[in-house]
């Protein structure tokens, strides 16, 4: 049985459990806060567990792993079916190139440290973290709209996978942060089909948001 070590409004392990959920695999899950009244993620115990201190983090036969990138890729690795990249090798690399404008150019430059970091060492007030936090990601979701293909049910094919794991998430944390997102139809429209499917409906925040 694997272990996640998982916070509910974390995006990146928004991403682990519909990843999880649609390779049908088994889990538990122990809770990291990232709240700030009660924050576990920056505990000694957890810097055991993960020396970077972030969500998520997989047990898979005793062993901890963290990135959610390299550990859905070793679940596509382990358990090829239902597949979560097309089997075309241009259209493998459009899916990853997708999902990497999320995970590489969006995510990072809205990740709780770095809003921290910009309140705390750069005086940033709410408004300020607010454009911060608005432009990257109209930046990411403008080329990520004109990237959508518009002809196919799902990013790229008939099925949900990679591309969508990473999407999604980011969606929902755009919608948080009460960034308009209406000159992004393709990819709302990709949400609501995404949001009909067990495995996405069954990972998203508030789902899984402890009582
Ligand atoms: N690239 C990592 C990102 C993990 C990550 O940064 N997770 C966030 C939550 S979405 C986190 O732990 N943030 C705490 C921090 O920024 O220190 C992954 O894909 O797993």
């Amino acid at each position: 049985m694997l272990k996640l070590y998982d916070y509910w409004r974390s995006s990146a392990c928004y991403r682990m459990r519909i990843a999880l959920n649609l390779k049908q695999v088994d889990y538990e899950t122990e809770e990291v806060s990232l709240h700030p009244d009660h924050l576990a993620q920056n505990s000694d115990a957890y810097r055991a567990i993960n020396p970077q201190m972030r969500v998520p983090s997989v047990e898979i036969n005793g062993q901890v792993f963290g990135q959610s990138m390299a550990l859905i890729e070793w679940l596509e690795e382990t358990i090829p079916t239902p597949a979560l990249l097309p089997s075309d090798p241009t259209q493998r690399l459009r899916a990853r190139a997708f999902a990497d404008i999320v995970a590489c150019d969006i995510h990072p430059l809205n990740n709780s440290s770095v809003l921290k970091y910009l309140r705390e060492e750069f005086a940033a007030d709410a408004g300020t973290v607010g454009v911060w936090y608005g432009t990257w990601v109209t930046r990411g979701f403008d080329a990520l709209e004109a990237l959508a293909p518009k002809e196919s049910l799902f990013l790229f094919g008939d099925a949900p996978g990679l591309a969508e794991i990473c999407l999604i998430p980011q969606i929902y944390n755009a919608q948080r942060f009460e960034i308009d997102l209406s000159a992004y139809p393709r990819l709302l429209e990709i949400e609501a089909a995404c949001a009909e499917l067990p495995a996405f409906a069954k990972a998203a925040p508030e789902a899984v948001k402890p009582a």
